[in-house]
């Protein structure tokens, strides 16, 4: 039994402990209220998508497992997204990629159009959330030797390059029908396995494409254009085509975003560190909240140091200027449950991280006291933010700490049977 009383205690504590650092509570959860987090659909399905001639996720990423319930159709990947969302508190956003088109008849993905989406967008409007949106670029005979929008044969980048012009097009009627601006995400696999003679050559064409997909003006309060980098993929450990060097001074020379993902750069390199430096370039960015685990494994992601760090850049850079994406898949576990534990993790950085009393710490740092910077950074670790976040869900109505554990394990149980998956 959930215990309202004791929760609405336990803030009040905490909103006193908080004052006595100079935070106000009240006004942290109206912050935290007002920064979507845009929950990737393809958790839900292995990212196999629902294309008719089906594709599946080669090319790059992969996705393992095979944990009972996955969502077979647009319809039930639907259902588990409204479970998972009745789960989670604040604002959300749907995330989307270009292979979820419903359609009876196969459709080329140069053909896809917005009526393909006309259920998303409709769900979507009834539940009031965003939706965010992806060409998807892998997982297709038209990749060919690996390669889409830099590809040397023309009518391959052709291809890839209708396909990218009409996910634009997508996006913006999202945006529109929704009144919510969608962000769209390019991201293709592209780069060689071994070590390639002509880098500059496969680069040059990768630009050339992007210049033709992004050549088209399209309302800036519907939709938005981001670039998203990689140090490298499966099947193409050697160079990729899209480097982070390739796409940050693309996203500068076009002024569309950059997306870092957390799981796309070297082993030690971290994304939190690299959201100051973008901003003060460019006006937004889009994070993939994901954990590389060796590689870019895209694990759930946990409420690990990063993503505190990650959390804390984005209160301390702009809460508007970072847009919120989460980026896994894992199949091995109860996919609704990976959603959540997720993105409530995601949800806990934030609400710790605008809890900290920056004005006080920056304070200490201008005046190199970096010892009380030390010391009061690891007590707030153990601060009742917690506390804090479960009032949010309390208030929110949906189930507070651990209680949807027990409510999602039963959801799959049902579905899993009938789905026979
Ligand atoms: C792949 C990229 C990309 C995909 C999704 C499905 O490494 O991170 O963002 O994961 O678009
Ligand atoms: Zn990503």
């Amino acid at each position: 039994m959930r215990c309202d009383k004791q929760i609405t205690q336990s803030y009040e504590i905490a909103r006193e402990r908080y004052a006595a650092l100079g935070v106000d509570t009240g006004k942290v959860l109206e912050t935290l209220e007002s920064i979507p987090v845009s929950m990737h659909c393809w958790q839900g399905d292995d990212v196999n998508g629902f294309e008719v001639a089906a594709g599946g996720a080669d090319g790059g990423i992969m996705s393992t497992g095979n944990y009972p319930g996955r969502a077979r159709n647009a319809g039930e990947l639907r259902d588990d997204l409204d479970f998972a969302l009745s789960m989670l508190p604040g604002t959300m956003r749907v995330n989307l990629h270009a292979m979820y088109l419903e359609s009876e008849k196969p459709v080329g993905r140069d053909m896809i159009a917005p009526e393909h989406f006309a259920n998303w967008i409709q769900w979507a409007k009834e539940k009031q959330i965003g939706l965010d949106f992806n060409p998807t670029c892998f997982g297709h005979s038209m990749m060919v030797d690996g390669m889409t929008l830099s590809s040397p044969k023309e009518e391959v980048r052709k291809y890839w390059i209708e396909h990218c012009k009409r996910s634009r097009e997508i996006a913006e009627v999202m945006g529109k029908e929704l009144g919510k601006r969608c962000v769209m995400n390019i991201w293709v696999p592209d780069g060689f396995k071994d070590i390639p003679v002509n880098r500059m050559a496969a680069r040059q064409r990768l630009k050339d494409s992007l210049d033709q997909v992004l050549a088209d003006k399209k309302d800036p309060a519907c939709m938005a254009d981001a670039v998203e980098s990689k140090l490298f993929g499966l099947g193409c450990e050697s160079c990729t085509i899209g480097s982070h060097e390739f796409y940050m001074a693309y996203a500068m020379e076009k002024n569309v975003m950059l997306t870092l993902d957390a799981g796309h750069f070297h082993p030690t390199e971290v994304i939190s560190d690299k959201i100051s430096s973008s901003l003060l370039f460019m006006d937004e960015i889009l994070l993939h909240v994901s954990r590389p685990v060796r590689w870019d494994s895209d694990h759930v992601v946990l409420f690990d140091d990063e993503l505190q760090a990650i959390a804390a850049e984005i209160v301390r850079c702009g809460v508007n200027r970072v847009n919120i994406g989460l980026d896994y898949f894992d199949g091995t576990v109860n996919r609704i449950l990976a959603w959540c534990t997720g993105t409530r993790n995601m949800q806990k950085a934030l609400c710790k991280a605008l809890l900290a009393p920056d004005a006080t710490l920056s304070g200490w740092e201008l005046e190199a006291d970096f010892s009380r910077r030390l010391a009061m950074t690891e007590e707030l670790k153990a601060m009742p933010w917690s506390d804090v976040y479960d009032y949010y869900c309390l208030k929110h109505n949906v189930p507070v700490g651990a209680d949807y554990i027990a409510a999602a394990v039963d959801y799959v149980k049902k579905t899993a049977v009938t789905r026979g998956v």
